[in-house]
Formats: C-alpha cells, structure tokens, sequence
C-alpha cells in the first residue's frame, strides 16, 4: 500500500527568541516539574516557595509519529542557578535508543552533557555550534550564560523521551558556578 503523502511546508523562526511558528506543541518547565534533579535541595525549595521559576521552553511543529518522519523544535533555556547549579534540562535518553539527534545552538548556551554506561560527555556549545547526540547517549543541556540558549534541534519522529532513568539515576556530573566561573563536578558516590 501506498504510503499517504504530507504535504511539503516551511516554519518561521526568530532566531533570536527562539519562537517557532506555527508550532503546534509548548511545554514550559519549571522548577516544580524537576523536583529533586539539582543538588541542593534547600536552595530547590526556597525557589519553589519564591516562584518557582520558570527554566525553559520547548516550541515544536509536530508531524506524525512514524519511522522516517522528522520533529523540529527549539529550546529556550533561561539564565539561572538553584544554589550555585546552573539551569538545565532535564535531560532523556530516547525511548527509541538508537535514535540521533542534531542540535544547531542560536544564541547564548553553554554546555552539553551526553551520557551512556559509565561513559560521559561535555561539549561547549554557542552560536553556530552544530552538535550531534549519537545513538544510545542521555543528553542534557546547561546554560553557564546571561542570555537565553536557544536552539534548534532536530530528531526522528518517532524517537520518544525516557525522562524515568535520569530522574531515577541523574547525570554523572554536574555544572556548577565556582568563583563565577563553571566547572563540572561528579556526582559519584565515594566509597566509605
Ligand atoms: C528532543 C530534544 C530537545 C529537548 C529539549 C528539552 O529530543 O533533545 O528538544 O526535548 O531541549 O529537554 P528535555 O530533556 O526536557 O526533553
Ligand atoms: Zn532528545
């Protein structure tokens, strides 16, 4: 049977404020929607009772979640820190493990983390930066800016987010600020 054909079609983006139009999905992330992913659970908890902030929106056009399809979307993740944490993503794995993605950072940024097994990852990432997440790799991204990171990102349709073994596990290492300045930390349990 002959597959049904979509119609072709273009996207509008600002390039500065990462909004794309139309886009038929938005997610806005708190603080509240991470709860318990940065390290220092006080400083978590005196936001959340401020106004729990809000770290970063998603602007995606969605098509049909079959093989061969692709999703485009943008990032927007605000400057900011929990404690001395910079904001971040949450961060997944794809349900579909061996699905990549490609990420084209716009404006403003900082790093980001990929993970697998015991295997981690840090790349620094601004404007014009083109980054590939292999197969396989969690990925999270961190703002250590002033300005806003927004970036595009492309990725197949049908990949699906598996958000339950970061929020169970974490990411191997942490961004924080030191003397104004960032700098990765392990979050590895030392033995006693
Ligand atoms: C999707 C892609 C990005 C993230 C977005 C928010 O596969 O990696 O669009 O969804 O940056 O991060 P997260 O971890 O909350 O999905
Ligand atoms: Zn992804």
């Amino acid at each position: 049977m002959k597959p049904t054909l979509m119609d072709p079609f273009s996207l509008t983006l600002d390039i500065t404020s990462g909004q794309l139009k139309p886009a038929t999905s938005h997610v806005q992330r708190r603080l509240s929607h991470m709860r318990g992913m940065y390290g220092d659970a006080v400083a978590e908890q005196t936001l959340l009772e401020q106004d729990d902030p809000l770290i970063y929106e998603v602007f995606q056009y969605d098509v049909p979640n079959d093989n061969g399809q692709l999703l485009v979307c943008t990032t927007v993740l605000y400057p900011g820190q929990v404690g001395n944490e910079y904001y971040m993503t949450k961060g997944h794995y794809h349900v579909k493990a061996d699905a990549a993605e490609v990420y084209l950072v716009l404006s403003g940024c900082g790093k980001l983390l990929m993970q697998v097994d015991d295997r981690f990852s840090v790349l620094d990432i601004g404007p014009g930066t083109v980054a590939y997440v292999p197969p396989y790799w969690a990925h999270r991204t961190v703002n250590t800016g002033r300005t806003p990171c927004v970036f595009l990102a492309v990725y197949p349709a049908d990949a699906g987010h598996d958000y339950g073994r970061i929020e169970r596990d974490g990411f191997l290492q942490r961004v924080v600020a030191h003397a104004g300045e960032p700098r990765l930390i392990s979050t590895h349990k030392q033995a006693s």
